[in-house]
């Protein structure tokens, strides 16, 4: 028996784990590690299943080729020659934009992920880059991108410290946190609260992080900006603002919020009036306070408004960059990475929609449009990764079929599932544990400064490929690159340009040196390894592969400390509090304001035992209180004369739903998972407790305006019973 010290790749909480394995490779057991100073020996029931989810027998361990409607085994060889005629023949016919890139969840997890993106993108050289990010976090990145300079500028609630937490369309009890990475959140949470902190949770449900809060606002899905501004209002007029730090716009926002009053938005939102104040006047008072949100107030109809609006209220109060507040993470490994360069988008647009890219990237919400819509730059390849649209996207069966209408498509994904079925070639990942792991994006939101890497448990076996290999391949491949070419050769590039670019770098400690010199001083067991070494070596705390190594458990990097100076590239080298590509959405609120309310709202639902729609494969991760029903307001059940089974509409589509009576959920707001509705795949398990896709209901049609990111929140349905 082995015992293995790794850190859970699942969610954002990074949690260390002590896995035990038997001499076959087997978990024999899973514990949390408590030496780990960071994680301190938590773990979820997810991370307890890890070895069931790592050995499910559906996992697929060969590369699969689809002839028509069968599938077949294939060495990597021909799968590879598959892909290579497949993604060569578009571009050679049709131009390098005819291919597009997919980045989905787990790529922001695996070191693959992280690692190969950027060299695959520059080497497919297409205008038709996506990810997860536009269905979920793009608003964030384009709310620092305009008010620091640095859309990876994301400040986190300094949890540990505060005296008053804001939640805002956020269940970190249940989610675990996201772009807040804070292990063992419920002890976290607790601790706040006994030291006589605050917290107040705004949500249409009452979740488990709303029943432990000193106060929870049922909010009208959708409308979180009215309520903010209401905030920010009554900071202006009552005089309560204390800002610290250089800002531009203080003037033109005082004027902005003017015909926001309380009173004036308090319909709009459904909280009352004395409740906005008592939160404006609570932030105000408390020695710190940080606001946060996340999917509730980010897959809406306004969500760069709302995550402007949670920023502004930190800065406004005094508690953005201050211990207590909202701060900045220092990583290990990614500061090399800030170039200093001025945030730029809109430097192109998609072809069908006109929608600015952002980080280089297009909406998911419009990827359907540029499959299916002939011309020019057509999207008629797709290279997959890690991503699940059909069931994760909006309007996700319109994707399949458009999937459907490909010339090619490969996925690299362990699963045959309701998207990858529409592949043509799928290269499988080998398992977790054979993986190494180091949390690249994660540290640029930790609440603790800390770095742990875990080196792959299990060796790969001769028939395997390490997923940063099969990501280097496509990487060559798209490159035009030979089948004979070494994958090598794309990590020597990227270690390359790292050292050429600290040479370069003035004030750099190797400023001046030879590459070479420099080259021959990394270590590591393979590229992965290496790249890493490189990356720690110029980090910020003059770290290495070798001493990550020494300490399996992790290494405390101690507490945030106020950089919002050192992160800063504005043009002006001021906070813009009120910039243009922002506050010009206030017009769309407005013309929203005006529209009458519908009856009924859709809300999505996070579930304890899940983990979007890739864990429903394991036994003890469905079941009991992970199935996919309809959360509805027992006040909703009789008006509605609803049963046990319910249809719902929305603009879109309709669903035959299960239907759970809770007064959890607030009076018109009806709650749905997502990530269900499994079928077509090989998932035994998951497609015995398949559920609905709760994307069959949502539009692709409705983004968030300056981010393009999807609306999964506030989706105006209608819900009546089911007759068989
Ligand atoms: N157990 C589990 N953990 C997960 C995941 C999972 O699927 N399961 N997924 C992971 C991923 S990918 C992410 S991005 C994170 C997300 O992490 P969170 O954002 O913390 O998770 P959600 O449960 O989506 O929380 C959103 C909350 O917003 C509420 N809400 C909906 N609409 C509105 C609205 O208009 N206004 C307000 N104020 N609230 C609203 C919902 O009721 C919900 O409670 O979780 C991660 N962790
Ligand atoms: N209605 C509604 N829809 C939502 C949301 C919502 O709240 N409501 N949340 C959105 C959010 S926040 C997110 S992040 C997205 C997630 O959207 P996706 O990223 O598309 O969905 P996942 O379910 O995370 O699926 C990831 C895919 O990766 C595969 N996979 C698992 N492990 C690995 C691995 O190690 N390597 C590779 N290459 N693949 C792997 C899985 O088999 C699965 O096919 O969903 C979004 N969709
Ligand atoms: S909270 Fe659960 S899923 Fe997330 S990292 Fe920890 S053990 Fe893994
Ligand atoms: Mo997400």
């Amino acid at each position: 028996m082995t015992t293995a010290h790794r850190t859970c790749p699942i969610c954002d909480s990074v949690c260390g784990l002590k896995i035990d394995l038997d001499v076959t490779g087997r978990v024999t057991s899973v514990r949390g590690d408590d030496l780990d100073p960071f994680t301190g020996g938590y773990l979820c029931p997810k991370g307890a299943s890890i070895g069931r989810l790592d050995e499910d027998p559906d996992r697929l361990r060969h590369p699969m080729i689809r002839e028509g409607d069968e599938w077949r085994e294939a060495s990597w060889d021909e799968a590879f020659a598959a892909v290579e005629r497949g993604i060569n023949g578009v571009i050679e016919k049709y131009g390098r934009d005819a291919v597009a890139v997919f980045f989905g969840n787990p790529t922001y997890h695996t070191m693959a992920g992280f690692l190969y993106r950027m060299p695959l993108i520059q080497s497919l050289a297409s205008k038709n880059v996506y990810s997860s990010g536009t269905i979920d976090h793009m608003p964030k990145h384009v709310v620092c991108g305009h008010l620091y300079g640095d859309p990876f500028a994301i400040a986190v609630p300094d949890v540990d410290r505060t005296d008053y937490l804001l939640v805002i369309g956020a269940n970190p009890m249940e989610s675990h946190g996201s772009l807040f990475c804070a292990p063992d959140m419920p002890k976290r949470l607790r601790a706040l609260r006994k030291r006589g902190g605050k917290l107040v949770v705004v949500d249409p449900r009452r979740t488990r992080t709303a029943a432990m809060a000193d106060e929870h606002f049922f909010v009208r899905p959708g409308t979180d900006p009215f309520l903010l501004l209401g905030v920010v209002h009554t900071l202006l007029e009552e005089n309560l603002a204390t800002v610290t730090l250089d800002v531009n716009g203080l003037d033109e926002l005082r004027e902005l919020v003017k015909e926001f009053p309380p009173h004036a938005v308090a319909d709009a939102c459904g909280v009352p009036a004395d409740g906005i104040t008592r939160i404006a006047r609570g932030l105000a008072a408390a020695p710190t306070a940080a606001v946060y949100s996340r999917m509730g107030g980010s897959v809406v109809e306004f969500g760069t408004l709302t995550q402007w609006l949670v920023d502004v209220i930190n800065i406004l109060t005094g508690n953005l960059d201050n211990p207590g507040g909202t701060m900045f993470a220092k990583t290990a490994a990614l500061e090399v990475f800030r170039t200093g360069q001025p945030f730029e988008w809109a430097r192109w647009h998609s072809r069908v929609k006109g929608y600015p890219e952002v980080l280089g990237e297009l909406p998911t919400a419009t990827l359907a449009d540029e499959i299916e819509t002939p011309g020019e730059g057509q999207v008629r390849a797709l290279i997959n990764i890690g991503a699940n649209q059909v069931v994760a996207a909006p309007n996700g069966p319109r994707i399949g079929k458009a999937f459907d209408q490909l010339d090619f498509m490969v996925a690299v994904d362990p699963y045959l599932n309701d998207t990858t079925k529409h592949a043509t070639v799928i290269l499988p990942p080998p398992r977790m544990l054979q993986a190494p792991h180091y949390d690249f994006l994660m540290q640029m939101v930790m609440v603790r400064n800390y770095t742990r890497y875990s080196p792959a448990a299990l060796p790969l076996d001769e028939d395997q490929r390490s997923e940063a290999e099969i990501l280097a391949r496509l990487t060559l491949i798209a490159a035009g690159a030979p089948l004979a070419a070494p994958t090598s050769a794309i990590d020597e590039g990227f270690i390359g340009q790292l050292l050429t670019g600290a040479t370069q770098m003035p004030g750099s400690p190797v400023e001046g040196m030879d590459v070479a010199d420099l080259r021959a001083t990394i270590e590591g067991d393979d590229g992965v390894e290496q790249i890493l070494d490189t990356l720690l070596k110029f980090g910020s705390y003059g770290l290495s592969l070798a001493k990550l190594k020494e300490q399996p458990h992790g290494i405390d990097l101690g507490p945030l400390e106020p950089r919002l100076k050192e992160l800063l590239t504005t043009p002006s080298g001021r906070v813009e509090l009120t910039p243009e590509a922002i506050v010009s959405d206030l017009a769309r609120l407005r013309a929203k304001a005006a529209e009458p309310v519908p009856e009924m709202l859709l809300i999505g639902r996070r579930q304890l035992r899940s983990n979007n729609s890739w864990l429903h494969n394991v036994k003890s991760l469905v079941g009991g209180s992970n199935t996919c029903t309809l959360h509805v307001n027992p006040a909703d059940m009789a008006k509605y004369g609803l049963g046990e089974r319910a249809v719902v509409r929305s603009a879109v589509s309709e669903l035959i739903v299960d239907v759970e009576p809770t007064d959890v959920v607030m009076p018109g707001v009806v709650s749905l998972p997502h990530g269900w509705g499994h079928k077509g795949g090989r998932q035994r398990v998951a497609e015995e407790n398949a559920g609905v896709n709760a994307n069959a209901l949502t539009s692709d049609l409705v983004v968030d305006v300056p981010s393009g990111n999807a609306v999964f929140n506030g989706i105006p349905v209608t819900v009546s019973p089911y007759e068989a």
